[in-house]
């Protein structure tokens, strides 16, 4: 366990930045392919570049973003992921479609995460544009996928510390 300064300061708890022997499970949204594909290899290239075998990580598919708490739920109550994470991309239309697709998604995610206690990560990209995804996706603003699994590796290292 890593401990910072001397005896006389408090013990401070961080994850760290190795996937090694840890379990992961991402759940990605087949609506916006053209994005969660990029959103996923970003993830997956992260992982294995940490040390995550591909044998430590399921990746589970579903329809759109507002199935990917159902799909991570079922993941944290009987696969054994040490961290869950969701990836999609929602981008707004004409309609409020938009905004209750991309409310429900993030609350839902949320949830997972505190009531199971399995590290659960919003790596849901909610955009205006395609363009704007496309920048977020691995190009311009980076992609994250990547962003997304590193808070995977750090949470499930720290929920494996904390015991
Ligand atoms: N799902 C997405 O993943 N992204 C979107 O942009 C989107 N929009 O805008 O409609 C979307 N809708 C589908 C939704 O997630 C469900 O799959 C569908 O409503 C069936 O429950």
């Amino acid at each position: 366990m890593k401990t910072r300064g001397s005896g006389r300061h408090a013990r401070t708890i961080e994850g760290d930045c190795s996937g090694e022997g840890l379990r992961f499970a991402i759940v990605v949204s087949r609506f916006n392919e053209y994005i969660t594909s990029k959103l996923l290899e970003g993830c997956e290239n992260t992982l294995a570049r940490h040390g995550a075998k591909p044998e430590q990580i399921d990746v589970v598919w579903v329809p759109g973003a507002l199935e990917i708490a159902t799909a991570a739920r079922q993941i944290a109550r009987r696969r054994g992921a040490d961290a869950i994470v969701c990836l999609g991309c929602v981008i707004r239309g004409d309609t409020s479609h938009y905004d209750h697709v991309a409310r429900e998604t993030a609350r839902g995610i949320a949830e997972v995460g505190r009531r199971t206690g399995v590290p659960t990560v919003f790596g849901v990209l909610t955009c205006d544009t395609l363009e704007q995804a496309i920048e977020r996706a691995g190009t311009k603003m980076g992609n994250a996928g990547r962003s997304a699994a590193l808070a995977a590796i750090e949470m499930a290292s720290l929920v494996r510390k904390i015991g």
